[in-house]
């Protein structure tokens, strides 16, 4: 084998996000950028030397050139071995489960998540540490250190490996092992699920809409419903994962799957609807007619996981990320379960989890997950949700209904304002910022202010601290706005307003959520000034 160094680096900007680094594809594809950024990562974690690795993507365009170069990387770098999903497909969950099974020292996921994929779109890449999860923040800081450092990346001048096929190659002494990437994650869900019980459910007629919108989640989806639970062809649909996400954002919210949507909202509606997001870590859950906030699927999955087999003894304790409502936290309250909240991005929950003090997490960006893995992981809370409906034999309406009358609705929505020009973006938070100590006690659209602060938060297993978490205000009535600014985009800022309202148990559940939620963005359109400092008051996207 012949090993280059190749002089090159470092590139601007190549610091992780709130989930790996994104950026536009081209910008991945100019030579030697993402080679600096996986040499960097490599350097950060003491090299690779004698280490293994799991390697796979969520199909979008590049994703196979990246896989190729990082594989000659590895083996210059003298990795022992590398897992790859065969074709280079591995979802991000499905990735967080080979690391943990096989026991590798990490492993690199290929995805910009949700955004959309193509030439003129996005790409991206994290690194996952040796539980599972994604790199906590010492090591994403280190991983940047060296990008600014960095002067030249090693590389094996071999030819390229062969995806499409099952089996072992090698470069040089690097062994590579082509694996199918559904077989061991669908192994996994079979020891949390009652597979015989939600297969006499879609037996007895039950109906399914799952929409793997174009991304990783097709094969998955298509071998565990269709297949291992014997839910009717057609169930899944959008299952073959394209480069481009059939010209779509692989999102799984009202908006970006609004095909989904309108048939869950038709008269020809199935029983139950879902779908996933690119790298498969986030999941949609829709009854018919009733579409589930990703804050609320959270609570009720932690009302009633222990009706699965995986979950029979209940939970230790439920962890949310700050934005997400609290009405996970009120389960917690009458379960007697720990309860911690976290800043947004799932590294937040890793240890967490492996301190063993919370079995479930959740995100309201429609991320949910549970000790099994350490990432997020769309199909699991779908079958979580399909193995609770099995049990309870009662619709998604139903569920939620018998949910709100016990502990209250926490009425949520997310606005995005996107492509914001960074400056005004961060006039805004700036702004913001140094009113919050003025704000409390203080009236604004018929609210009165009782807390504004801005989270910090402390990890109570090692102690790191996290400041600049996102701006919260707090209203009479339990009603609360947070603002923050997104880290995974990649043109301009994205403002992400959180707002929510919480009705009591004897209140009205059944209230548009818009004028549930209007006195609540009142509000914060006037605290923060919005019109005069970024131009406009409607979001882009309400989820
Ligand atoms: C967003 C979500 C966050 C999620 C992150 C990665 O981050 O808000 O909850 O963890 O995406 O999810 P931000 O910084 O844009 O708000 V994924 O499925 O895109 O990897
Ligand atoms: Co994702």
């Amino acid at each position: 084998m012949i090993i280059q160094s190749i002089s090159k680096g470092p590139f601007e900007g190549q610091k992780p996000g709130t989930s790996g680094l994104r950026k536009k594809t081209r910008v991945f594809m100019e030579p030697g950028y993402l080679e600096c950024f996986v040499q960097s990562t490599l350097n950060a974690i003491g090299g690779a030397s004698g280490k293994t690795f799991v390697i796979g993507g969520d199909g979008r365009y590049f994703n196979r050139e990246a896989i190729q170069i990082m594989l000659k990387m590895a083996a210059a770098n003298g990795a022992s071995s590398v897992i790859v999903g065969q074709a280079g497909l591995l979802s991000t969950p499905a990735v967080s489960n080979l690391i943990r099974q096989r026991n590798t020292d990490g492993g690199f996921v290929l995805s910009a998540s949700h955004n959309p994929g193509g030439i003129d779109a996005d790409f991206g890449i994290k690194y996952n540490v040796c539980n599972g999860g994604p790199a906590p923040e010492g090591i994403t800081q280190a991983m940047f250190d060296e990008t600014r450092a960095i002067t030249e990346y090693r590389i094996a001048e071999t030819t390229d490996v062969d995806l499409s096929a099952i089996g072992s190659s090698r470069i040089g002494d690097m062994q590579i092992e082509i694996v199918d990437p559904v077989v061991e994650y669908q192994a996994l869900m079979e020891t949390l699920f009652n597979f015989a019980k939600i297969r006499a459910l879609f037996a007895s007629g039950f109906s399914m809409r799952f929409d793997a919108m174009h991304a990783v989640t097709g094969p998955y989806a298509r071998a565990i419903l269709e297949g291992a639970l014997g839910a009717p062809k057609g169930t899944v649909i959008n299952a073959v994962p394209s480069e481009d996400f059939g010209g779509g954002h692989p999102d799984p919210n009202p908006v970006w799957a609004n095909v989904l949507m309108d048939e869950m909202m038709s008269d020809a509606s199935p029983d139950f609807g879902a779908a996933s997001d690119g790298d498969g870590d986030r999941n949609m859950i829709v009854g018919r007619g009733a579409y589930v906030t990703p804050s609320d699927s959270l609570a009720v999955l932690a009302a009633n996981a222990h009706l699965a087999p995986g979950y029979k003894d209940g939970l230790v304790g439920v962890a949310r990320s700050m934005p997400t409502s609290a009405a996970s936290d009120r389960v917690a309250e009458r379960l007697g379960l720990a309860c911690f909240e976290t800043p947004t991005g799932w590294k937040f929950f890793g240890n967490l989890l492996d301190a063993g003090k919370v079995t479930l997490c959740g995100e309201e960006s429609a991320g949910t997950g549970s000790d099994h893995v350490r990432e997020k992981d769309g199909l699991w809370a779908v079958l979580l949700w399909l193995n609770i409906l099995a049990e309870r034999q009662q619709s998604v309406a139903e569920v939620m209904a018998d949910h709100w009358a016990t502990y209250g609705r926490n009425y949520y929505s997310r606005h995005d304002y996107e492509a914001v020009p960074v400056e005004k973006a961060n006039a805004l938070v700036k702004t913001l910022r140094s009113k919050l100590k003025d704000l409390v006690g203080t009236s604004v659209a018929g609210l009165e202010v009782t807390s504004a602060d801005e989270f910090t938060y402390h990890d109570p297993v090692d102690g790191s601290v996290s400041h600049n978490q996102g701006l919260r205000i707090g209203f009479e009535g339990s009603a609360r706005a947070v603002l923050r600014l997104s880290g995974t985009g990649t043109e301009g800022a994205t403002l992400r307003v959180y707002l929510e309202h919480y009705a009591p148990t004897d209140a009205d559940h059944g209230l548009d959520v818009d004028f549930a939620l209007e006195k609540v963005r009142s509000a914060v359109i006037e605290i923060t000034n919005m019109q005069a400092l970024i131009g406009r008051i409607e979001p882009d996207v309400k989820t």
